[in-house]
């Protein structure tokens, strides 16, 4: 008998929702539970790609035009695609921390840098690049408000974690779950959890996604689907 595929499970979120502390504690409950999982989080700042993109987020002498850092958090998605394909493959659940969806938001909330013709990305345009990528079995959304994640610990310095970006990247994850049969994200991809909870509510609600996601992958024909 073959080895069933794992699941690839993506969690999703704004900053400080509690993204990578449920990673944390789901990576354990999962191999407590004889599954075999593995995380891998984007943007992935290991790669020549990554160390880019962290200038990017890092340091304000690093300019680059919406389009081009755009373009180089794909390319660091689909750096991965092999090796995500053979870890399914090899039977290991694969979590990712952030995937496609924070690409999308993050790059149509930015305020238009293009001259003399100012205008947003559009979500389309913003989708285009990831399109067959390894499409995740369940993306679990930790859903936050913003006055409960402004409680979390403070705004660190990356260029992104400003109030008015965050509540545009709020609004247009709303966006994307509502959206039904996009090209990338169908409503029932979505497994939306109230992450306001204490770390252990929260982690018991993931772990129902997480179940659901298992039970897709058992029922489904074995095959990954791609975005
Ligand atoms: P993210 O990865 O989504 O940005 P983190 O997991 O890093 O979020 O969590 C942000 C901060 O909030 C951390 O200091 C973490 O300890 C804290 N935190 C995470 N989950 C909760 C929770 N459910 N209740 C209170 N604080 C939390
Ligand atoms: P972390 O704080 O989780 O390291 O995220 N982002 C992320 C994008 O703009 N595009 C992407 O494709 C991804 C994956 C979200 C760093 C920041 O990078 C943003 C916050
Ligand atoms: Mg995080």
């Amino acid at each position: 008998m073959t080895t069933p595929r794992g699941a690839l499970i993506a969690i999703e979120g704004l900053d400080r929702a509690g993204k990578s502390t449920q990673c944390d504690i789901l990576l354990n409950r999962l191999r407590a539970a004889g599954i075999p999982a593995k995380l891998q989080k984007f943007p992935d700042r290991t790669t020549p790609i990554g160390h880019m993109i962290n200038s990017y987020l890092t340091t304000t002498s690093t300019n680059l035009d919406d389009q081009s850092i755009h373009l180089l958090f794909s390319a660091n998605r689909w750096e991965s695609r092999d090796s995500i394909l053979s870890t399914l493959q090899a039977g290991t659940t694969l979590l990712l921390d952030r995937y496609v969806y924070s690409g999308i938001v993050f790059s149509a909330a930015k305020p238009a840098e293009v001259i003399p013709d100012p205008k947003p990305l559009s979500i389309s345009w913003c989708k285009a690049p990831d399109v067959g990528l390894p499409r995740p079995d369940i993306i679990i959304f930790l859903n936050i408000g913003q006055e409960e994640a402004e409680k979390r610990a403070g705004f660190g310095e990356e260029r992104y974690e400003k109030r008015e970006m965050q509540e545009k990247v709020r609004g247009l994850f709303e966006r994307l779950r509502g959206e039904g049969s996009g090209s990338s994200t169908d409503k029932e991809d979505w497994w939306v959890v109230d992450a306001g909870g204490s770390i252990e509510e929260v982690a018991g609600e993931v772990w129902k996604g997480v179940e659901e996601g298992l039970r897709r992958v058992r029922e489904g024909s074995g095959e990954v689907r791609s975005i």
